[in-house]
């Protein structure tokens, strides 16, 4: 029997796991990993920035914030042609969702409306649609969701207690508005958050624990290693110790046993070692391509090999939890 899912988990039952032995910590995780998931299988979406720089919001992370210098060149909002040549390309090269990523504090509504007409023909590409354009109304994920938008990416980014010192123009219940109005409209969510970013380990399983005690688990938890920019206050941070980042890897598996788990920012400066520790210890999804939104990505044949080195498939279409995927190889292969 898999193990049940649960949204009542304190902060000791999440320190408790971190805690683990590293050795421990791993086979438990592997372990609920192999439940509902096939461990050689992993989920390939590719990003898209489609509205780039001069963003209001003052995260003390992000090259995209107006607030910070960092010699990021905004850009306006794409042209629909443009954004269905580049998801052409993606599926192309193997990826199976394609991410369209805003910085926006939170659409107009015209802008909803553009958005949603790309929805449309990344669909009819054969492509799930994911996009992340800030703060949604209700009305505006009913909008995405009649044109087809399969899941909408809204982080919780870190802990409620840390999160001030992070971001200060936007609430945390902001946050949990906007996943509510997701939820509400019938679209998945993609919902995680950053870490290295000078929190405390009990900060990273507050984090982890609001992410498993939410209403339903999201179907995908991003789990980024912040990618520090030159010019963004967080820039200097002292470096998180790759195991640690493992651990957050493990218990965020452990947590929500259905979820997809994806190593997302900061693979680039990532060994291939860490990153198959990151996969054994549940992680099942990644982004692919040269490019996050602004910052690089691992080359994609960099990522080809490391599939083939460590036996890992592409997923061909992702379906809920529960079923275990027959392996298919046929679109990222070996270079
Ligand atoms: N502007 C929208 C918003 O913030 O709601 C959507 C785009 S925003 C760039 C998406 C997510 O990217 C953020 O919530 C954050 O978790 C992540 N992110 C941004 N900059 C990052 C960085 N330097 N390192 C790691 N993750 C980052
Ligand atoms: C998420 O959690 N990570 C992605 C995606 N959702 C949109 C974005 C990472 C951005 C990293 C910094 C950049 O490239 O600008
Ligand atoms: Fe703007 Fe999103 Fe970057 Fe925050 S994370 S500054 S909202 S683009």
């Amino acid at each position: 029997m898999s193990t049940p899912l649960r949204h009542d988990y304190s902060r000791e039952d999440v320190l408790a796991l971190f805690d683990l032995p590293f050795s421990e910590l791993m086979f438990r995780a592997a372990s609920v990993h192999r439940e509902r998931f096939d461990p050689s299988q992993v989920q390939v979406s590719t990003l898209l920035s489609i509205k780039t720089g001069g963003c209001p919001e003052d995260c003390g992370y992000c090259p995209q914030s107006a607030r910070h210098d960092t010699g990021l060149k905004a850009q306006k909002l794409m042209d629909i042609d443009a954004v269905l040549a580049r998801a052409q390309e993606a599926r192309a090269a193997g990826a199976t969702r394609f991410c369209m990523g805003a910085a926006w504090r939170s659409p107009k509504d015209r802008d909803v409306e553009k958005v949603a007409e790309m929805v449309r023909g990344v669909r009819a590409l054969g492509l799930e649609t994911c996009a992340t354009l800030g703060m949604l109304s209700a009305t505006q994920a009913d909008t995405l969701k009649e044109a087809g938008l399969d899941y909408y990416n809204h982080n919780l980014d870190t802990a409620p207690e840390f999160y001030d010192s992070v971001i200060g123009t936007r609430t945390y219940q902001d946050r949990l508005d906007t996943l509510a109005n997701v939820r509400a409209a019938g679209m998945k969510t993609c919902c995680g958050g950053i870490v290295g970013m000078g929190e405390s380990r009990e900060q990273r399983a507050g984090l982890l624990q609001t992410l498993a005690n939410l209403p339903e688990h999201p179907e995908s938890v991003p789990i980024n290693l912040l990618v520090q920019v030159q010019g963004t206050p967080l820039a200097g941070t002292r470096a998180l110790d790759p195991f640690e980042f493992v651990r957050t890897i493990a218990v965020a598996r452990l947590l929500m046993p259905a979820s997809w788990v994806r190593l997302s920012a900061g693979r680039e400066q990532m060994s291939d070692e860490l990153q198959a520790l990151c996969f054994l210890a549940g992680a099942n999804s990644i982004f692919y391509g040269e490019k996050l939104l602004t910052t690089a990505n691992p080359q994609m044949d960099r990522d080809r090999a490391l599939f083939a080195r460590l036996g890992i498939c592409a997923l061909e279409k992702e379906e809920r939890s529960g079923t275990v995927h027959a392996p298919v190889c046929a679109s990222v292969e070996a270079a």
